[in-house]
């Protein structure tokens, strides 16, 4: 039996605010475009303190604002919670190699090989981000991805929850469905129409109906998942699907020769890339964003995969005569998708 944590941070852009402005803490915090709640935009998370007002991911700012007005709203930075975010899962790789990446602010890590109780690693796990981070997480626990990451969500802030196969009935079957993974706001609406409102009242379906309704692959998913089955592994290397390089101009510019250079230098980065990381690609994609932002690209397909300058270089220029530079040019990139690895670096 496979021992999978999911590791989800709690309310993770507005704890990161609170610990770095420690005057924060207790205080309704809410995370979102500008920080400007008069301007538009959206709210990115909001600390449970403003989730009691009725405050969550998604609702407009200005919503937010008219909820709680004494909240105080920030701008996102990205470059701040990456930073953390990527403290979190050097601890979690602490804990067990076998980690996948999901997002800015959770991770799958399978410990099947430790010799250590599963909740034994997960208080440890909450100690070490608490005491080095100063943040606080929930973490699920169970046999598979799925189940340990609908139980990670059960016990929010702070939990710690664990779900055997013997409590699928009892815990996962009162959920609604849109509680299971892969299950949008489309299937919900389509699972409502035929009577289907929890995961136990899928469970039930036969397998024909469910394929029926939702084809075979898909149906097939939500038969299983609703069982509480997911044999999927960790994914612990992701495949690059294309490298590119581009540049912002200090100025915007119409010079041919200023244009021409910076293409020749972003193409030779590009092939240097590619054989660092030992990738071959097929299709060169130049893009070209003019003054008024207008943005386009142009691609051309080549016969070999390669990752030689000479080729990416022939072809970003074909690509880029095909657009004609009337204006002046803001941004100039270059893309080489198609990707596989070369030979020797398998
Ligand atoms: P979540 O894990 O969904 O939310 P959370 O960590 O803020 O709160 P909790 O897990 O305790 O319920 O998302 C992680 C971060 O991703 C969140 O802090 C901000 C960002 N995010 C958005 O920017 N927009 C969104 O719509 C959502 C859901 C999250
Ligand atoms: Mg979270």
């Amino acid at each position: 039996m496979r021992r999978i944590l999911h590791i989800d941070m709690d309310a993770f852009f507005a704890a990161v605010e609170q610990k770095r402005h420690p005057e924060l803490i207790g205080k309704p915090v809410v995370i979102g475009g500008s920080g400007d709640p008069t301007q538009r935009g959206v709210v990115s998370t909001a600390s449970y303190e403003a989730r009691k007002f009725g405050i969550h991911s998604a609702l407009p700012l200005r919503t937010a604002y008219k909820l709680c007005p004494e909240a105080v709203f920030l701008p996102v930075d990205y470059e701040e919670y990456s930073r953390v975010s990527a403290e979190v899962k050097n601890i979690l790789r602490e804990f067990s190699p076998v980690m996948e990446d999901v997002g800015i602010d959770e991770a799958f890590l399978d410990i099947s090989e430790s010799a250590e109780p599963s909740e034994e690693i997960s208080k440890k796990i909450k100690e070490k981000i608490k005491a080095e981070l100063d943040i606080t997480c929930s973490i699920g626990i169970a046999p598979n991805k799925l189940l340990a990451k609908i139980a990670s969500d059960l016990k929010k802030p702070d939990g710690l929850t664990i779900i055997n196969e013997t409590d699928i009935e009892k815990i996962i079957w009162p959920l609604a469905v849109r509680k299971l993974w892969g299950v949008g706001p489309k299937t919900e609406a389509h699972l409502k129409s035929i009577n289907i409102n929890t995961i136990g009242a899928l469970a039930v379906m036969p397998l024909e109906k469910l394929t029926e309704h939702f084809g075979p692959s898909y149906g097939n998913y939500l038969y299983e998942a609703s069982k509480g089955v997911d044999e999927s592994p960790l994914v612990t290397h992701w495949e690059p699907k294309s490298s590119s390089r581009e540049t912002t101009f200090q100025r915007d510019t119409d010079d041919w020769q200023t244009i021409a250079r910076t293409l020749a230098g972003l193409t030779k980065e590009v092939s240097e890339d590619l054989k660092h990381s030992g990738y071959a690609g097929k299709t060169v994609t130049v893009k070209i964003r003019f003054d008024d932002f207008k943005t386009y690209t142009r691609a051309k397909t080549m016969a070999e995969f390669t990752d030689s300058n000479e080729v990416i270089r022939k072809a970003a220029f074909e690509s880029l005569s095909r657009i004609k530079l009337e204006k002046k040019v803001r941004l100039i990139g270059v893309r080489v998708s198609g990707l596989k690895k070369t030979q020797g670096k398998a």
